[in-house]
Parts: C-alpha cells; structure tokens; sequence
C-alpha cells in the first residue's frame, strides 16, 4: 500500500504549540545523521518532504506531516530532532531534550516510536539509553520499532550477520530503497 500524497503541517518547538490532528502520529528517532528524514521521503515517495541533510544537528524542530495512503487513509509522520548531535551550544541542546522528552512522553496520539539505528554501528550507548528511556513510558497502546538503516553500505555477509541477531528489525535502505514496502505494510495498520 503506497502513500500518494503528502504534506507538510507545522514545525514546534515544544508540546505546547503542537496541535490536535485526528490521526495516529508515528514518530522517527534516532542520532542525527542515521536517516530519518530520509527515511520519511523514502515513505513518502517525495524527495524533499522531510529537509535531509548531511549536516548534524539541522533539524531542531519537531515537524510534522500528513500522509495519505492510495486507499485514503492518512497517518502523521513527525521527524524529530536527532540527539547526539555535536554543533549546537550545550545551553541550546539541552534546551532540545528537556522539550523532546515532554513532547515524547505527553504526545498521547503517538501510537508508533521508530527507532532508527546505523546498520554499521549497531551497538551505541546513546541507542541503548534511547531504547531505555522509551521504555519508561511506552503504554500497551504504543509501538516500538527497532529499523537498522543504510543497509546498502554492508555487504551480504554483514547484513545476514545483523539480520540473524536483530530477527524482529525491519532493514531498510533509504538509497536503492530496501525495506520500505515492509514498513509501509507495518503503518498502514495505524492508518485510518
Ligand atoms: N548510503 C545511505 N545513505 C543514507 C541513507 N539514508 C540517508 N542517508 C544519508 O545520510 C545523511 C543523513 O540523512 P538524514 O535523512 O538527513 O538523517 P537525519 O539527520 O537522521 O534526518 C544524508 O547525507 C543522507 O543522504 C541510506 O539508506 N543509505
Ligand atoms: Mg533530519
């Protein structure tokens, strides 16, 4: 089931000024630089939906957008600011997780934390805190999913390697677009 429109809502800094949408919301996390707002376009089938950028640490808001599946249902993609990231002021990034952490843990309509992890470096303590925080307030009605990505940069043995130790991830590449058939699949449930 492929998207077949989407667009871009509204930027936030903080829950505050986000808004009330009527659809399940699905959120990207991960580090700066792993390819979440790559991963959105790759969903979306749009270059440029989601501002991608080769430099850490751009994207400092929370930005949503809402996508519409070739049998009408929507879903709200929001991509977040990546954490780890090093050229901002420590004043500013802090800023940044003290509003991220509010947004994720008061964002009651999100039904769906995706956890983006580099395919290359599977074993980082930053992912490891991140899968630790979630899980202090995920409830019953609320998702976690583990995506390795830019699997195009292993080779076969590698990602058979990562496959076998990680059997519930989903592998995706954002460049010769691997896996995003199988994650459309997944979302789509949340579509209505
Ligand atoms: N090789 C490869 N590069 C990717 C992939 N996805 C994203 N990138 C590149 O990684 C960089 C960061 O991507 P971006 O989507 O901006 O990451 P974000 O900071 O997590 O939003 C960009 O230069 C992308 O072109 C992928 O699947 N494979
Ligand atoms: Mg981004």
């Amino acid at each position: 089931m492929n998207i077949v429109d989407s667009k871009f809502l509204i930027s936030c800094e903080r829950y505050s000024q986000t808004c009330e949408y009527e659809f399940c919301e699905i959120v990207f996390l991960g580090r700066s630089n792993v390819g979440k707002s790559s991963l959105i376009n790759a969903l979306a089938n749009r270059n440029g939906l989601a501002k991608s950028s080769s430099t850490p640490g751009k994207t400092q808001l929370i930005n949503f957008f809402e996508v519409t599946f070739a049998d009408k249902n929507k879903l709200i993609f929001v991509d977040l600011p990546g954490f780890g990231y090093a050229k901002v002021s420590k004043a500013k990034k802090y800023d940044w997780n003290k509003n991220l952490s509010e947004f994720l843990q008061k964002r009651k309509q999100i039904k769906c934390f995706i956890h983006l992890i580099d395919s290359r470096h599977t074993n980082l303590e930053i992912d490891e805190n991140l899968y630790n925080y979630l899980n202090q307030f995920i409830t019953d009605e609320q998702e976690y999913i583990r995506i390795f990505t830019k699997i195009d940069k292993l080779n076969q043995s590698e990602l058979v390697k990562l496959k076998a130790k990680f059997k519930s991830g989903i592998f995706v590449s954002n460049v010769n677009k691997k896996g995003i058939e199988q994650l459309l699949e997944k979302l789509h449930d949340y579509a209505k």
